[in-house]
């Protein structure tokens, strides 16, 4: 390669990336650059670890990119400089990677400790509140089924075995838990939640993994099929929202959504005493 076509490279390398900035500014300044408004109790220390991870790597990002262009740029092959073999260096190579490691594990105590990381895990991944409003939510390419445990706070047994066009997540309606079990096949229902109440959501998969993403109560888990995990968290402003899936699921992974309904727990337990339980649809 000549000099000439070496510092064009170099010069290329700049330029696109000066292009990628401003064309990330645009959308940011255009879309908003972060996630919509904050609907949820523990949202705040996510938001917070969120925003240090993001400025820290932020900042070590651009002053890589610019000191890897740079070089690129100025040390472009010559025609009138050998190019030399370098053998490595351990010394070096043990030094650039004790830093960045270094950085890390720093991060990850900052974030844990000091930014509450660590005890909201604990909070999230250990017991949920007992007088918790119970949601289950199943996927399936390209929808949610949704699913209310009805007025006795049970959800019913289910089979696969039993799963047809008619009874979509396969309830056994002999068990008398499922006879007042409310069920929304896919894409029929609305997630009503009680404001100011644990909500736990009980999250399954009938086909591939999926994610049901809540971005305003920065609530976000993998649906695994054959088995049931779980979220929960505190609705802490009335409105409407939206769930999203965010697992790349299928072709049809965009239509993944799922209205969400934020609502004064006795608004909540009227609209649910208004749905038809599952003794009505499945006898
Ligand atoms: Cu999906």
């Amino acid at each position: 390669m000549s000099e000439k076509q070496s510092k064009f490279h170099g010069g290329l390398l700049i330029f696109f990336f000066l292009v990628g900035i401003i064309a990330t500014l645009w959308i940011v300044i255009r879309n908003g650059w972060w996630l919509p408004e904050l609907a949820s109790e523990h949202g705040a220390v996510i938001d917070r670890i969120f925003i240090t991870i993001l400025v820290i790597s932020g900042i070590l990002f651009i002053l890589s990119e610019f000191a890897l262009s740079f070089f690129v740029f100025k040390y472009a092959g010559s025609s009138e400089r050998k190019a030399f073999y370098l053998p490595g260096n351990t010394r070096k190579e043990i030094l650039w990677s004790i830093i960045p490691g270094t950085l890390v594990v720093v991060l990850l105590e900052v974030s844990a400790e000091f930014l509450g990381g660590a005890s909201l895990w604990g909070k999230l991944h250990g017991e949920v509140p007992k007088d918790a409003f119970l949601v289950e939510i199943t996927g399936e390419q390209f929808a949610w089924n949704l699913r209310y445990p009805g007025p006795d706070g049970k959800f019913g047994r289910t089979d696969p075995k039993l799963i047809s066009p008619d009874n979509p997540l396969g309830i056994d309606i002999s068990d008398e838990n499922a006879e007042d079990d409310i069920v929304f096949p896919a894409g029929q229902g609305i997630m009503y939640l009680p404001l100011d109440k644990p909500v736990v959501m009980l999250i399954r998969s009938k086909d591939v993994l999926h994610s049901p993403f809540l971005p305003n109560f920065r609530v976000k888990q993998d649906a695994v099929p054959g088995m049931t995990t779980r979220a929960w968290f505190v609705p802490k402003k009335a409105g409407e929202y939206e769930l999203a899936c965010a697992e790349l699921c299928g072709l049809g992974h965009y239509r993944m959504k799922l209205p969400v309904i934020v609502a004064p727990e006795e608004e909540v337990k009227e609209w649910l005493s208004q749905q038809t339980p599952a003794v009505d649809l499945y006898y």
